[in-house]
C-alpha cells in the first residue's frame, strides 16, 4: 500500500525515541474500533500513546483543531488520525508547523482541493496506490499497519475488524468478505471481554453470530455512545481487560442506546405526523421535514424511516436557534448529493453522496430549500423510481427448500452490503395462521403449500394486508431466508420482501 513502508518506519521511529503520540480517531464505529486495533498494537510494540475522540456535539465531524492544538501543548511528536484526516488540510498544517508529523489512516474519498500536506498517508483510494482492493475500512487499513509493524496479523482482533467493516456498510467482497467472515469466528471466541460483556447486557446468546449481531446489536451499542454522549465509553469498554469494568460500561452503553433507540421512536412519529399532516403527495416527491431541538444524533436514522414508509425521499432537520442540521436519505436512482447542490445558494454547508447526505441551513430558508428540492425531483425523480421494487434472483419450488439446501445457502455467507442475502419467489403459498406481532412491526404466520409449512415472518403492511385477504387466497412471496436457533433446534424463516396475490388465473390451470 502506498506509504505503508514510510508510515511503519516513522512509528517505529517514534517507539524507539519513546514519543509521545495522539491516536485521533472518529466517533463511528470504525473510528472507535480503529483505534482500538492501533492502541493495541501500540501496545505491544511498547509504544507510549493517547487517545482522542471528538464529541459529535462539541466538535463536529472529522479532526478537531482544538485536540491538535492541546496535543501541541502536551508535547506530542506523532499524531496518527484514524478515519478521519483525508480533508483535514488546515489541522493538518496546525500540527506540522509545531514541528509534529502527522499520519492519516482514512478510507474516504479524496477530496477535490488537494490532500494534506503530509508523507505519511494510508488510504488506498490514492491514485498511485497499486493496492488491489480499495473498500477497506479504517479498521481495515489499520489492521495491515499493524501487520506491516509486528509482522503477523492480528487475527484476534478481527472480531474489531469485521464490526467496523458492517458499521461502515463497506461491500462484503473481496477482502472484506474474508475479514468479516474470519472476524465472526474469532467473535464466537469471546476473546475482546468488552464485546463480550456487549453481548451479554444485549441478550445475544448465539454460539455463532453473524452479520447481523455486528450490524444490529453490536454496532448500534458502540455508536450510541458516539450519538448520545462520548465515544470514549465505547473505546474504554474495547480495550480493558477488566471484567468488572466492561459489565459496568456495557451496561452504560446499553442505556444509551435504549435513550437512542426511544429518541428514535419517538422523533419518527413526530415526523411521521408533519408529514401526514403537512405535505401533499401528488405534488412532492422529496419530504423535508423538521423539527425544533430534535437530537442529531437520531435524524438520519428517522430519515431512512420515512424513505421506508413513504417510498420517496427524505430531509430531515433539526432546528434549533435559526439554524437547522439536516440529515438526508434517498431511493435508488436518485442521486441526493446532487440534488442538494442544485440549492447550494440557500444551504451553508451539505456533503454526502447518492443515497446519504447532510446539510446545515438556515431555518427561515427551509421552505425554500423544500420548494427547491421538489423542483430539482420534479426534473430528476420519475414516479417510477418511487415504486418499491425487489430484485429476485431466482424462482423456487417450496419442496426445494430442504435443509441441504439451507446448507448450501450458508457457504455465501456472510451476508451484508455488497453480498446481500439471495432473494427467492415462490407462488401460491397460503396462510395457515393469522399473523401474529413478534416485536416492533415483525409478524409471524406459517405459509404452506398445502404439504410444506414454513415459518415466514412479514412487515405491518403485508401482515395485515394478508389478514385482510379470505382464507383461501394464494400468495406469490418474494423472500429471503433466515435461521433461528430455539433451544439447539434450528428452524428455517422466511423473511418476506413482497407479498401479493396470485394471479387467479394460473392459479385455476393449478386447481383444475
Ligand atoms: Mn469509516
Amino acid at each position: 500500500m502506498k506509504n505503508m513502508r514510510e508510515v511503519k518506519a516513522r512509528i517505529e521511529k517514534a517507539v524507539r525515541a519513546k514519543e509521545k503520540i495522539l491516536i485521533h480517531g472518529d466517533y463511528d464505529v470504525d473510528g472507535i474500533t480503529g483505534v482500538a486495533v492501533l492502541a493495541r498494537t501500540l501496545d505491544e510494540l511498547g509504544g507510549s500513546y493517547t487517545t482522542f475522540l471528538p464529541d459529535r456535539e462539541q466538535d463536529g465531524y472529522g479532526v478537531s483543531e482544538a485536540a491538535i492544538r492541546k496535543a501541541c501543548e502536551q508535547g506530542v511528536g506523532l499524531i496518527i488520525t484514524v478515519d478521519c484526516g483525508i480533508t483535514a488540510k488546515r489541522e493538518i498544517e496546525v500540527a506540522r508547523s509545531q514541528g509534529i508529523d502527522v499520519i492519516v489512516i482514512d478510507h474516504h474519498r479524496l477530496p477535490s482541493d488537494g490532500l494534506p500536506d503530509t508523507h505519511f498517508i494510508l488510504n488506498p483510494l490514492q491514485a498511485d496506490c497499486s493496492y488491489p482492493f480499495k473498500e477497506l475500512s479504517a479498521a481495515g487499513l489499520v489492521f495491515k499497519l499493524s501487520h506491516a509493524l509486528t509482522g503477523a496479523p492480528a487475527f484476534n482482533h478481527l472480531d474489531l475488524v469485521a464490526l467496523s467493516t458492517v458499521s461502515d456498510v463497506a461491500p462484503l467482497t473481496g477482502e472484506n468478505r474474508v475479514l468479516v467472515k474470519k472476524g465472526l469466528e474469532v467473535l464466537a471466541e469471546k476473546k475482546n471481554l468488552g464485546l463480550r460483556a456487549l453481548a451479554e447486557v444485549a441478550k445475544m446468546k448465539t454460539t455463532r453470530p453473524n452479520t447481523g449481531h455486528l450490524g444490529f446489536i453490536l454496532g448500534p451499542r458502540l455508536n450510541a455512545a458516539g450519538r448520545m454522549s462520548s465515544a470514549d465509553t465505547a473505546l474504554r469498554l474495547l480495550l480493558t481487560r477488566s471484567p468488572r469494568e466492561a459489565e459496568s460500561l456495557a451496561r452504560i452503553l446499553d442505556e444509551e442506546n435504549k435513550a437512542r433507540q426511544r429518541y428514535e421512536r419517538e422523533t419518527t412519529q413526530e415526523a411521521i405526523r408533519k408529514v401526514e399532516q403537512t405535505v401533499n403527495f401528488n405534488r412532492e416527491r422529496i419530504l423535508v421535514v423538521e423539527g425544533k431541538g430534535w437530537h442529531k444524533g437520531v435524524i438520519g436514522i428517522v430519515a431512512s424511516r420515512l424513505v421506508e414508509k413513504y417510498s420517496r425521499p427524505a430531509v430531515v432537520i433539526s432546528t434549533e436557534n435559526g439554524s437547522g442540521r439536516g440529515s438526508g436519505r434517498s431511493v435508488k436512482g436518485f442521486h441526493l448529493f446532487n440534488a442538494l447542490r442544485s440549492c447550494e445558494a440557500i444551504l451553508d454547508e451539505f456533503g454526502g453522496h447518492e443515497q446519504a447526505a447532510g446539510l446545515t441551513v438556515q431555518a427561515k430558508n427551509i421552505p425554500l430549500l423544500r420548494e427547491k428540492l421538489n423542483g430539482f425531483a420534479f426534473e430528476n425523480l420519475s414516479p417510477e423510481m418511487l415504486k418499491r421494487r425487489v430484485a429476485v434472483d431466482m424462482a423456487l419450488r417450496p419442496e426445494e427448500l430442504t435443509d441441504r439446501f439451507l446448507e448450501e445457502l450458508e457457504f455465501l455467507e456472510p451476508h451484508g452490503a455488497g453480498n446481500p442475502r439471495p432473494v427467492f419467489f415462490s407462488e401460491k403459498l397460503r396462510l395457515r395462521s393469522k399473523p401474529r406481532r413478534l416485536y416492533g412491526d415483525i409478524y409471524e404466520t406459517v405459509l404452506t403449500d398445502g404439504l410444506l409449512n414454513f415459518h415466514a415472518q412479514l412487515d405491518e403492511k403485508q401482515a395485515s394486508f394478508s389478514a385482510s385477504c379470505d382464507a383461501s387466497t394464494c400468495f406469490d412471496a418474494a423472500y429471503s431466508i433466515k435461521t433461528r436457533q430455539w433451544n439447539g433446534i434450528q428452524t428455517m424463516v422466511l423473511s418476506v420482501k413482497e407479498l401479493k396475490e396470485s394471479d387467479p388465473v394460473s392459479v385455476k390451470t393449478v386447481t383444475a
